[in-house]
């Protein structure tokens, strides 16, 4: 999204979008599910259960703790050995809630759709999924501030707290302009590279397992968009660039089929959105992750991070959509063999 600027120019009563998304929240009932939002403790129940569920094949994982202290979990999903990976990173902007949801309604899927798009999707990729990176922040958009996207850790000489953790990863870190070093912006990059420890644990975690990986995508919000790396300069691009831009025109397609008339563009992160340094989608790339989006949902600005929960499924339905036809090219271009 186009910070600030937009956020005014669409979102004339933002409190009253506020209220209107707790008044859904308290009116629903305590069960889980993809008709309102769920904070950190109804995420974590729910993962428990679907671990509990699907005991031969999934596998929860801890990627870290946070600064705050919580663990960061995530999910393996893997039905056969020897499957190309995908990695799912969400909702490391704690106020991109569609982001969490929709990742946990994708989990959903992939362990009880009977359609065979969707069990081939499932039964033949190896799934690792984070559904909330940034768990200090994020109960903090539930507790405190809805609109928090920050980390929740200090700075040693400011009374402003937390750094952007897509400016935190330790790759082209604070060049051209892509971040603040003032830690009261929104997009500051933090005191030095891997600061945060979500940012850090989340860098260990990838890199122990991304041999495994063919393909990593960071869920976000908002702007309907696919962006491929590089977020510091709009001069250089990576080497399979066109590839890349193939395999999310295939997911925008995919997306364009469907009733809802939703459209993503896709481009690179500095020529298509605004110069970002440190992100998490250029580090995985840095790493040899060679198919590596930012992936950001829904809306265009009318509700922006406050996307209400009627179209939590809609904005799932896409990105399902987006990810098997992703793959599908992905694997025509030869970038799902095993490493
Ligand atoms: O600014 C960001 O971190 C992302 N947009 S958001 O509105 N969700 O905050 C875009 C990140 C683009 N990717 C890279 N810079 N690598
Ligand atoms: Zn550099
Ligand atoms: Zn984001």
């Amino acid at each position: 999204m186009l910070y600030g600027i937009s956020n005014e120019l669409f979102i004339s009563n933002v409190q009253s979008l506020v209220d209107n998304e707790s008044e859904a929240n308290t009116k629903a009932t305590s069960s889980f599910g993809w008709t309102r939002y769920h904070n950190l403790a109804e995420i974590e129940s729910w993962l428990d259960d679907i671990l509990a569920t699907y005991p031969d094949v999934t596998e929860g994982f801890v990627v870290g703790k946070s600064y705050e202290g919580r663990n960061i979990r995530g999910i393996k999903i893997s039905y056969k050995a020897d499957n190309p990976g995908v990695f799912i990173e969400s909702n490391i902007h704690s106020c991109e809630w569609i982001t969490s949801a929709t990742a946990t309604w994708f989990i959903n899927e992939l362990l009880s759709s009977t359609d065979d798009l969707i069990r081939d999707l499932a039964e033949n990729h190896d799934w690792y999924i984070v559904p909330v990176l940034n768990v200090d922040g994020f109960v903090y958009t539930h507790e405190k501030d809805r609109l928090w996207r920050k980390t929740r850790q200090p700075s040693s000489y400011s009374s402003c707290v937390g750094v952007d953790p897509n400016r935190n990863y330790d790759v082209h870190w604070m060049e051209n302009g892509g971040a603040s070093d003032d830690p009261c912006e929104w997009n500051y990059a933090g005191p030095h590279p891997f600061s945060e420890p979500e940012v850090k644990a989340m860098s260990e975690y990838l890199g122990s397992i991304k041999n495994k990986v063919n393909v990593f995508l960071a869920f976000h919000s908002y702007s309907q968009l696919l962006l491929a790396p590089y977020g510091h300069t709009a001069d250089e691009t990576p080497d399979n660039f066109k590839d890349m831009m193939k395999v999310a025109k295939a997911y925008a397609d995919a997306v364009d089929a469907l009733p809802y008339g939703t459209v993503y563009k896709y481009g690179s992160a500095a020529g298509a959105l605004y110069r970002a340094s440190g992100g998490a989608n250029d580090w995985a790339y840095q790493e040899g992750i060679k198919i590596s989006f930012t992936v950001e949902f829904r809306d265009e600005g009318r509700f922006g991070f406050l996307l209400p929960p009627a179209f939590i499924i809609p904005n799932a339905e896409e990105a399902l959509s987006g990810i098997i036809a992703l793959l599908d090219e992905c694997k025509k271009l030869g970038y799902l063999h095993l490493n």
